[in-house]
Formats: structure tokens, sequence, C-alpha cells
């Protein structure tokens, strides 16, 4: 199947968005801090309004029905990562989430323009997509406990079209928890000592130039670009000044998405959608 290969802005443009809902079982979530219980039906309202907002942005969205067995079911940016015409469908790190990979493939293969599905053959490599930060022109990787060296070689092996280059992720989960897309050539980066470790990699590793824009802390700085508009957390769960800095620097439209029921089990704005273009998919 020939695909049209975009790069920059055009590279992130989406068509369509493939979302799973909040099973009732989403209250176990993995996570790495148990301190603060998740208010399930806050959690749903809170997917519902993510969803009508990508709607807003001119997406359509696939909603796939959540399934009881898998609490971190909603976070479907794990387990596949498309980029252009070629869909890669991953083996998350956490065993407990492998089988959640299948209504992802088979949802992909439904679209009306599918496109090209790509399997991780070495059964050591894995990948979750929360650690492939794709910029438009090239692709990040964070080696994570999610995410090993074997994944990345297979990540390569897929895109092959694209540079991949990879960064150490030791206390966060996911290279996207510290840092993510937020305009065209634009990273917003968090504020931990990872995250600055993260940004003086970038910087010295990228095979393009980018603008970066330091917030005071992670949960600030994964956003959702949405052609051309931001999903950006309210101020009250990033900090004032952090939602004043993005409301500054971005150059799209800044759009509120709040996401505190999701944050609590890891969960960033990017992690509960796949975003695909089905315009560089020649069907
Ligand atoms: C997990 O630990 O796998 C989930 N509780 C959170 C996954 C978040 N994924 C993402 O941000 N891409």
């Amino acid at each position: 199947m020939q695909g049209v290969v975009y790069s920059g802005v055009m590279a992130l443009r989406c068509t369509t968005a493939i979302v799973r809902s909040v099973p009732n079982v989403f209250v176990e979530a993995l996570r790495l801090d148990g301190s603060q219980a998740v208010v399930l039906e806050k959690a749903k309202k809170q997917l519902t309004h993510y969803i009508e907002t990508l709607e807003r942005c001119g997406v359509r969205v696939v909603t796939l029905p959540s399934d009881e067995r898998f609490p971190d079911c909603p976070f479907v940016e794990d387990v596949a990562v498309v980029i252009g015409a070629r869909a890669l469908v991953t083996r998350p790190g956490h065993p407990s989430r492998r089988e959640e990979v299948g209504v992802m493939r088979e949802a992909l293969k439904l679209l009306q323009k599918a496109p090209q599905i790509y399997e991780m053959e070495d059964p050591e490599a894995c990948v979750d997509g929360g650690d492939v930060l794709f910029t438009g022109r090239e692709i990040f990787v964070g080696q994570s406990k999610r995410t090993n060296e074997k994944g990345v070689q297979c990540l390569a092996k897929t895109f092959p079209e694209f540079s991949v280059t990879s960064f150490p992720v030791r206390d966060s989960l996911h290279l996207k928890s510290l840092a993510t897309m937020c305009g065209e050539d634009m990273i917003a980066v968090g504020g931990d000592q990872e995250a600055m470790e993260t940004l003086n990699r970038m910087k010295s590793q990228a095979k393009f130039k980018y603008e970066y824009v330091q917030l005071d802390n992670n949960a600030a700085a994964n956003v959702l670009l949405v052609n051309g508009n931001v999903f950006v957390k309210p101020g009250d769960e990033i900090g004032h000044n952090n939602y004043d800095i993005l409301k500054k620097r971005v150059k799209g439209r800044v759009i509120d998405v709040p996401f505190s029921e999701f944050y609590k089990v890891d969960g960033c704005l990017t992690c509960c959608s796949v975003l695909i273009n089905q315009e560089a998919v020649s069907g």
C-alpha cells in the first residue's frame, strides 16, 4: 500500500481518533502512586468531554467498548503507534496490558482507509505508545520500564522514513509524561530533574530544530495537539503559572480539558486517543 509521507505540521494532522470507554474497574488501573482515589463517574464524564472536544476540532471519533478485564484499557495510545500510512500494534511493557491490543488491531483494520498494520515480531520487544513522541519530522522514544531497546529497533524498522532517537526514562512512566508537541516544531517540557535531563538530550540529539516551552511541573507538559488546537489541563490541575505560559507561548487555540481522574493513574492527555490522518493513507 502506498501512502503519502508528510513532514512537519502536515504529518501531525489528524482526521480520525480511536478512543476507548472507561470500564468500572478503571479505579484499579495501574499507578505509580496510589494516594488519590479515582472517582469513576467523573472519569467517565471527563472522557466524554475529551471526545466532544476532539469532534469540535474536526476529528471523527471511533469509540471502542470498554472491557472489564482491562482496567487500563482507555489508555489506547499505548497499544498502537500510527504515523502516516503505517500503524504498529505494540506489545505493551506491562503484562496486564498485553491483551488490550486485540480490539485496537481490529479497529485499525476496519477503518475506511486502513493504515498498513505492522506487528512486533520479536517476542522480547516492548513498546508503550506513551514513550513515542513523533515531532512531525523525527521520532523520539523513551526507554522506560515499558519500552526496551528491542522495541526501539522495531519502531525504527516500522518507520524507516524517520530518524529514531531514544532517551532514558527512569522515574516517570513514559517519555510523554515529560514532553509533548504543543505546536509546529514546538515541544512542551516538564519541570523535574528527569524532564530537564530529557530536554538537554533532546536539544543535543534532535535532528531538527525545535522551540521548547519549559514548565515547572510534568503534569503541565502533557498537552495534546489536534489540528492546530492544543488541549491543556486547566490551571487548577497544572498550576496557573504553567497555564498562563502555555496560553502565551502556544500559537494555536488553547482548549481546557479537565483530566484529573486520568492523571491519578498516570494518564495524560495524549494517552486516551490514537490520532490518525486518513488523508495520508491511499485507499
Ligand atoms: C499504566 O500504568 O499503564 C496506566 N495506568 C497509565 C497509562 C498512561 N499512558 C499514557 O500516558 N500513554
